[in-house]
C-alpha cells in the first residue's frame, strides 16, 4: 500500500543575459574603448523544504516554474543584474525525480533545506572583456547561456492526520469524497473499500490528510469481514472521525460501541486519540428523526454528536473545521510531549 502524492512539474531557470557591444564615446577622447557589459546570470530554481507545508496539492495550479532571465549587459561597462532565484516551498520529506534522467535529484527531508533544481544560465560577456593589445574595438559579445529546463516527478510519502472509521456503509468513502479530490468507489453495500484511500482536503491554507479504510463490524479482530488489519493505516493518525449511519435502523450507540471495541482489540492506544464522532446521511428523513435522540444518547455517555449528509454536503464544512481544529490541537500536544505517543486525551 503506498500512500503517495505524486505531481509532475516542469521547471526552467532564468537565461543568461546577452552581453553588450558598446563603444566609450566621448567628446575629447576619440578612441573610446569598448565598454559592453556582461549580461547577468539568470535566476535559479530552488526548492526549500517547509514544515508548514503538508502536501503537493499546491503543485496542481502551478505545472511550471520558472525564474526570472538575467538582464542583458550594458554600455559603460554596466553588467546586467542577475535573475532573482524562485524559492519554491515544498512540504518536508518531498523526493525530485529527474524524468529525463531518471534519477532522484534531491530528497528535501529537512525543515529549511534547500536545493537548486534547475540551474540558471550565465551571463554572457560584453565586448569589454575581448579587447586585446591587437583588438582594441572587438565587435564581438557572447550570448548568454540559457537556464536549465527540466521534467520533474515530485513524491511525497503522506501521513494521514485523519482516520475514518465505522461500520461498512457508514458513508466514509462518500465523506472523504466530500472534502477531497480522493474518488473512491462508492456503492450500497458492504465492503465496497478494500484498501485504504488517501483524501488531502484543504482548510484555509493548511491540508489535512484523510484516510478512509475499509468498514469494521463486529469480530473483525477475530476476522470477520475485512479484519482490522487496515487500522494499522490509522496508528499514526492524529484524530479518529467516528461515522455512524443514521439511515440504519439498527441502534446507533451499539454500532459506536462496537467498533471502538474492535479499535481497542487492535491497540489501546487508538482509542484514545481524540476522536470526533459524526451522524451520517441526514438528508434522509429517517435518519434525521432519530437524530436529537441519538445525540441525546450520545450525551448522556459524554459524547457530543454532529451530524452531516455526505451527499447534499450540509454540515460537511463545519465538520471539516472541526477535524482541522482538533488536528492542530492534537499536532500541538504532540509537540509539547514528545514523550507520549501523541494519541491525546480520551474523547
Ligand atoms: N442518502 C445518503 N446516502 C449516503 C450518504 N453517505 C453515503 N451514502 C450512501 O451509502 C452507501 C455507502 O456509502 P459509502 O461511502 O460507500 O460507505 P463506506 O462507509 O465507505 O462503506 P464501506 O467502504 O463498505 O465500508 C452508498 O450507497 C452511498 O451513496 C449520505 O449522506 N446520504
Ligand atoms: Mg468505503
Amino acid at each position: 500500500m503506498k500512500f503517495v502524492d505524486e505531481v509532475k512539474i516542469s521547471v526552467k531557470a532564468g537565461d543568461g543575459g546577452r552581453g553588450c557591444i558598446a563603444f566609450l564615446r566621448e567628446k575629447y577622447r576619440p578612441y573610446g574603448g569598448p565598454s559592453g557589459g556582461d549580461g547577468g546570470r539568470g535566476g535559479d530554481v530552488v526548492f526549500r523544504a517547509d514544515g508548514g507545508l503538508g502536501s503537493l496539492l499546491d503543485f496542481r495550479y502551478q505545472r511550471h516554474i520558472e525564474a526570472k532571465r538575467g538582464e542583458h549587459g550594458r554600455g559603460k561597462e554596466q553588467a546586467g543584474a542577475s535573475g532573482a532565484p524562485r524559492i519554491v516551498h515544498v512540504p518536508v520529506g518531498t523526493c525530485v525525480i529527474d524524468l529525463d534522467h531518471d534519477t532522484v535529484t534531491a530528497d528535501l527531508d529537512r525543515d529549511g533545506i534547500e536545493v537548486v533544481v534547475a540551474k540558471g544560465g550565465r551571463g554572457g560577456r560584453g565586448n569589454a572583456r575581448f579587447a586585446t593589445s591587437t583588438n582594441q574595438a572587438p565587435r564581438r559579445a557572447d550570448p548568454g547561456e540559457p537556464g536549465e529546463a527540466r521534467t520533474l516527478r515530485l513524491e511525497l510519502k503522506l501521513l494521514a492526520d485523519v482516520g475514518l472509521v465505522g461500520y461498512p456503509n457508514a458513508g466514509k468513502s462518500t465523506l472523504i469524497a466530500a472534502v477531497s479530490a480522493a474518488r473512491p468507489r462508492i456503492a450500497d453495500y458492504p465492503f465496497t473499500t478494500l484498501v485504504p484511500n488517501l483524501g488531502v482536503a484543504r482548510v484555509d491554507d493548511d491540508a489535512i490528510v484523510i484516510a478512509d479504510i475499509p468498514g469494521l463490524i463486529e469480530g473483525a479482530h477475530e476476522g470477520a469481514g475485512l479484519g482490522i488489519r487496515f487500522l494499522k493505516h490509522l496508528a499514526r493518525t492524529a484524530v479518529l472521525v467516528h461515522l455512524i449511519d443514521l439511515a440504519d435502523p439498527a441502534d446507533p450507540w451499539e454500532a459506536y460501541t462496537a467498533v471502538t471495541h474492535e479499535l481497542s482489540c487492535f491497540d489501546e492506544a487508538m482509542t484514545r486519540k481524540p476522536q470526533i464522532v459524526v451522524a451520517t446521511k441526514l438528508d434522509v428523513t429517517e435518519a434525521r428523526e432519530r437524530f436529537d435522540e441519538t445525540v441525546r444518547v450520545f450525551a448522556t455517555h459524554g459524547i457530543s454528536l454532529t451530524g452531516v449528509s455526505g451527499v447534499t454536503g450540509d454540515g460537511v464544512k463545519t465538520l471539516l473545521r472541526h477535524i482541522a481544529k482538533t488536528v492542530h490541537a492534537a499536532r500541538r500536544t504532540a509537540a509539547e510531549e514528545p514523550s507520549t505517543d501523541g494519541a491525546g486525551a480520551k474523547h
